[in-house]
Order: structure tokens, then C-alpha cells, then sequence
């Protein structure tokens, strides 16, 4: 397998959130280097008190790099997002996903930024600005991108999650008809369950746009757990030619340290077999 597997990890979050690796930082870079990961995949809650430098010391001591870092926590905790129509949302919501890209660009992010929920959601009575709203958003977080040696990976999210974007098409699209440069697609298997027609289609679909990766199973457990079949969703990688990381995002079930162990396992097993 040529790709990175990478673990998401918070600080702090719901019980069934579906995140494995929670508390402190630094034994949670323990526990990945222990469990066979290559990377951390951090869900930083707020960019302005992260202390980097100390992060990156860390990651040195465990011989664990960064995946991604992800913003999430903006919308959810603050309640910012990209497209609200409100310009001081929309302006603070912004400043912060710069926030998340320094810390990306001091810990060496290996694949860039997540951009996800803080796309936010559209009104029910969707005048055509939203689109354009985001379009100006996300071109000007790119910019910041490229200076500081990182990218844009924009997670496409089933309906039930927010109402921007639900299928890899209708983003791949997106970024097209705004010309957008250095904006990624981040799929994830979970959401892909729910809405693609043909998962291996829609992965192939974004070539080398696919930028980011998430795998669960379709209940959102370790990948393995459910019946999504990864047979499909490897194979299309591997034709493809995908070069980032594998991101095991999934519920702490049965527990915490099962869901990393199994994950992993079943990770390698799929691409090892794919492989083959
Ligand atoms: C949300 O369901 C999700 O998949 C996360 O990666 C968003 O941060
Ligand atoms: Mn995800």
C-alpha cells in the first residue's frame, strides 16, 4: 500500500461523534504510533489557542506526522460558516479557516486543510448568491493555500449533514464552473454510502482532484464493521493513482482502541488484496 493511513483525533466531543482518538494530545500521537498509523488527522477546536510549536515537538518525539488539519469546529462550536448571508459571519469564518491553514503549514501538513461543515448551509429560499458566496470564499482560503504550501480539500456531505454539495459530481462541477485552483475533493466513504449512485464511479470521476480520504463503514463504524464494500472504493483509488492518505474517521466502537486496531488491520487487508 503506497498510502499514508492516517487517525482522526479532538480534544474534546460527543460520546458518538465519530472520531477515535480523543483527550490529550500527546497520548494520542502515542496511541497512533502503537496502533500502526502514520498520521494524525487533527480536529483543532480553536486555531488561535493551538500551540504548534509544542504539536510539532510532539510529532517528532512519536515519529507521527499531520494528515490534515480540520475546521469543523468553527461551525459547530462557533457557529461561523462561508455562506452566511451575514458579511461579519462570513468575514470571521474566513479569518479562522487562515488560522487552521498556519498551523497546517507549521506542522507540515502533509495533505492540507479540511473544509467541510463550515461551508455552512443554504437558505430553503436560495436566491443564487450562495453559490457565489462560496465560490469567493473558498478562492480566497486557496490563495492563502498556495502561499503557505498547503491545499483546500472540500469534504462532500450527505443531506442529512448540510445541503452545499452531496455527491462528488455535483462538487467535481463546482469547482470547475469557478475555475477554483488548488481546491481539492475529500471524499468519505460513509458519506459516499448514502449518496452516490456508483462510488467507484464518482471516485474516478475527481482524477487527480481527489485530494482527501475518509473510511468508515457504512453504520460508521471501522471500516469492516458494516457492508460497504471497499473492494469497489480501493480499486478506484488504485486506478486513479491516489496519492493521499487514507483517514480512518469512524464511530469509538465497540470501543476506542478496537475501532483503531480493527480499522487498520482492515485498511491494509482491503488494499493489500486489491493489490494482489
Ligand atoms: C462529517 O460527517 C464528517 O464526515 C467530518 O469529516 C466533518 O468534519
Ligand atoms: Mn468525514
Amino acid at each position: 500500500m503506497n498510502n499514508k493511513v492516517a487517525i482522526a483525533f479532538i480534544e474534546d466531543a460527543k460520546k458518538l461523534t465519530p472520531i477515535v482518538l480523543r483527550g490529550n494530545i500527546e497520548a494520542a500521537l502515542n496511541s497512533a504510533r502503537e496502533y500502526g498509523y502514520d498520521l494524525l488527522e487533527i480536529h483543532v477546536i480553536d486555531p488561535k489557542g493551538f500551540n504548534c510549536n509544542s504539536v510539532k515537538n510532539l510529532c517528532t518525539k512519536y515519529s507521527v506526522g499531520i494528515a490534515a488539519i480540520v475546521t469543523g469546529q468553527t461551525f459547530v462550536r462557533r457557529g461561523l460558516y462561508m455562506t452566511a448571508k451575514e458579511k461579519e459571519i462570513r468575514v470571521k469564518a474566513i479569518e479562522e479557516i487562515k488560522g487552521y491553514l498556519d498551523i497546517a503549514e507549521c506542522l507540515e501538513a502533509k495533505d492540507g486543510v479540511i473544509v467541510g461543515w463550515v461551508k455552512g448551509n443554504r437558505p430553503e429560499e436560495d436566491d443564487g448568491i450562495y453559490d457565489e458566496l462560496l465560490a469567493t470564499g473558498l478562492s480566497k482560503i486557496a490563495e492563502y493555500s498556495i502561499k503557505n504550501g498547503q491545499r483546500i480539500n472540500v469534504e462532500v456531505i450527505n443531506r442529512y449533514e448540510t445541503n452545499v454539495f452531496n455527491t462528488i459530481e455535483e462538487t467535481m462541477d463546482f469547482i470547475t464552473r469557478y475555475g477554483l485552483t488548488n481546491v481539492y475533493i475529500h471524499a468519505d466513504a460513509f458519506h459516499m454510502n448514502i449518496e452516490e449512485v456508483e462510488i467507484g464511479r464518482s471516485i474516478k470521476l475527481c482524477g487527480e482532484r481527489l485530494g482527501y480520504v475518509h473510511f468508515s463503514d457504512s453504520n460508521r463504524r471501522y471500516p469492516g464493521a458494516g457492508h460497504t464494500d471497499f473492494k469497489e472504493i480501493v480499486n478506484a483509488l488504485l486506478d486513479i493513482n491516489y496519492r493521499g492518505s487514507i483517514s480512518l474517521e469512524c464511530l469509538p466502537l465497540p470501543d476506542n482502541k478496537t475501532a483503531a486496531l480493527q480499522g487498520i488491520r482492515n485498511i491494509r487487508k482491503f488494499f493489500l488484496n486489491s493489490e494482489k
